[in-house]
């Protein structure tokens, strides 16, 4: 008897991961995963990115949630093309539910797809949806000792957005130290330090990422 249930679903996983980035690149589509603990700020972060980032890109939002339609709803005034994945009460996207997701979008009409997971700092960490960019929002409110207690989610992301940072002081965090201790988890990211709340943080954010989605579909 061969009992090999985890490995399995993971394989399986990875494989229409890959198939959902081969379309998303065929299609010319750049897609960003955006994972942090329940209550980061992913949805706010989108609130005040999106309406500068749609200046120079058609983007497609995939709502990603146990169980409402309320982080879609807070979007809605941007009128972008929005699939909500309800889990049921699953703890993370799945690279089955983005294919499915996908099969309901335009890719020939949009840029960049911006997927909203889970907020979870465990499981996501483990599934590839098949995105171009993971892309992890911190916030500092959740305490400082984080980074090595959720080492995965951490290691894994190209980009990583400290929020919430002008909160540091009233939380007791020494952002430098926060900064280096993300830092030495993963030598290679990208870090900004940002306040979602407010859309002035945002500008190298945003500037940064519209010039790398431009430089990647123009190639
Ligand atoms: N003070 C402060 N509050 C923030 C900041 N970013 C987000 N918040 C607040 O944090 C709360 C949760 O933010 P959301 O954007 O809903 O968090 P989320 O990650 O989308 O949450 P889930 O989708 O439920 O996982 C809201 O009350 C936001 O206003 C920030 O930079 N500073
Ligand atoms: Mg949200």
């Amino acid at each position: 008897m061969e009992i090999k249930v985890l490995k399995n679903v993971m394989q399986k996983n990875s494989a229409i991961g890959n198939d959902n980035r081969d379309v998303f690149h065929q299609k010319g589509v750049y897609t960003i995963n955006l994972t942090s603990s329940p209550g980061a700020g992913k949805t706010t972060l989108l609130e005040n990115s999106l309406p500068e980032l749609m200046k120079s890109l058609n983007i497609a939002i995939i709502e990603g949630d146990p169980y409402t339609t309320r982080d879609a709803e807070r979007l809605a005034h941007l009128n972008l093309p929005t699939i909500q994945v309800n889990t049921e009460g699953g703890c993370h996207l799945d690279a089955q539910m983005i294919s499915q997701a996908i099969g309901e979008l335009d890719l020939d009409n949009i840029d960049l797809c911006v997927i909203e997971n889970v907020g979870n700092l465990v499981c996501p960490a483990a599934f590839d949806l098949g995105e171009t960019l993971r892309v992890m929002v911190y916030s500092i409110t959740e305490g400082a000792d984080k980074p090595k207690k959720y080492y995965n989610m951490f290691q894994g992301s190209h980009v990583i957005l400290i929020n919430k940072v002008e909160l540091a002081e009233l939380c007791n965090i020494d952002l430098e130290a926060t900064y280096q201790e993300v830092r030495e988890i993963n030598p290679t990211c990208k870090i900004f330090q940002i306040s979602a709340t407010r859309p002035e943080t945002l500008i190298e954010w945003n500037s940064w990422l519209a010039h790398t989605v431009k430089k990647a579909i123009c190639q």
